[in-house]
């Protein structure tokens, strides 16, 4: 009974294969209208009307404007990026490391603080979403191409990035200095890390949730002739007293979510040698003291 109909060329059961397709996706087709506007039905060869735009203006996400992100998820705080190298000293204008990026309006130097030493830094742009942070990463210069003695310093807004602000002043920092020759290929993601474990808030979660209680102010990281260095500034700094002992526990526990869960090494490795110092702590009080005996916490 293999016969073919007189206009096909298609094998019987072929046919009916092909006909049952047809029949069952006219029979969703219909649903589908009967669904989507009951009001309206469409005579056979007749062409349904889409409002495209107005089903693209349903749509929100961050190509549906590409000029002003329109989409943006907010960080727990908003934050500052400074930037400085041999290229920014003396001059008024940022020279920035951005290729693309827009400058914050009015972006200046700080003023007076810290005796001129601050007047070669320049604010870059502040910023407080998940989407203008990775708009502002993809369009500057990553570190292992930033010049010698250039230092990029990301802190949160209203925090300026010396020992003299308020927020810092009975602070420290956490620092690893990492040999040029060995850590090129690595510095940049540790960067990024860094930033990342900063803008959410996962170096010091406060137990009330609260990220004005984090003792984190911001982060550095800094291009020397044969080194790189990492730093985590703290607001406070264990002074050595008893009642400190909470404070300490705290601090040791940035210092250790840094060495571990932001730059990847085991505890116990040991990362001094020519050039590389372990992920140590010192208050910004005994950093003044350049070349005096200082105290140390290491982890
Ligand atoms: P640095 O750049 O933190 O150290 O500070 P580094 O990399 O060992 O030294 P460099 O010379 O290779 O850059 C260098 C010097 O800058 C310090 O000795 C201070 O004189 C000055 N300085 C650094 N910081 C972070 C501050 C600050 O916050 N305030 C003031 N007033 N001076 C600072």
């Amino acid at each position: 009974m293999a016969t073919t109909t007189s206009n096909s060329a298609l094998p019987e059961a072929a046919l009916k294969a092909s006909r049952a397709a047809l029949s069952a996706a006219l029979s969703d087709q219909e649903a589908s209208t009967a669904t989507t506007d009951p009001d309206q039905t469409l005579e056979a060869g007749e062409i349904q009307e889409v409002d495209m735009q107005a089903q693209a203006d349903q749509i929100r996400t961050v190509f549906s404007d590409p000029a002003n992100f329109n989409v943006k998820h907010p960080l727990f705080s908003a934050w500052t990026l400074w930037f400085d190298s041999p290229s920014t000293k003396g001059r008024n204008l940022p020279q920035t490391p951005m290729s693309a990026f827009p400058q914050t309006p009015g972006a200046q130097t700080p003023g007076a603080v810290g005796g001129g030493w601050m007047d070669d830094i320049k604010r870059v742009i502040n910023f407080d979403s998940v989407e203008e942070f990775w708009g502002l990463y993809n369009n500057i210069i990553p570190p292992s191409q930033l010049p010698q003695k250039a230092n990029y310093y990301l802190f949160k807004e209203g925090i300026i990035p010396a020992w003299e602000d308020e927020a810092n002043k009975y602070g420290g920092k956490w620092s690893i200095q990492l040999p040029k020759d060995k850590n090129r290929p690595h510095v940049d993601r540790m960067w990024l890390f860094t930033m990342l474990a900063a803008i959410g808030e996962t170096f010091d979660p406060s137990p009330n949730g609260n990220v004005n209680d984090s003792l984190i102010t911001g982060v550095i990281v800094s291009t020397r002739p044969q080194f790189y260095r990492l730093s985590i500034w703290t607001r406070l700094a264990p002074g050595g007293a008893e009642d400190d002992a909470k404070l300490r526990e705290r601090i040791e526990a940035v210092g250790r979510h840094f060495k571990m869960q932001v730059l990847g090494y085991q505890e116990v490795q040991r990362l001094a040698g020519p050039l590389a110092t372990e992920v140590e702590f010192q208050s910004h009080k005994d950093s003044e003291k350049k070349g005096k005996s200082v105290r140390k916490i290491v982890v």
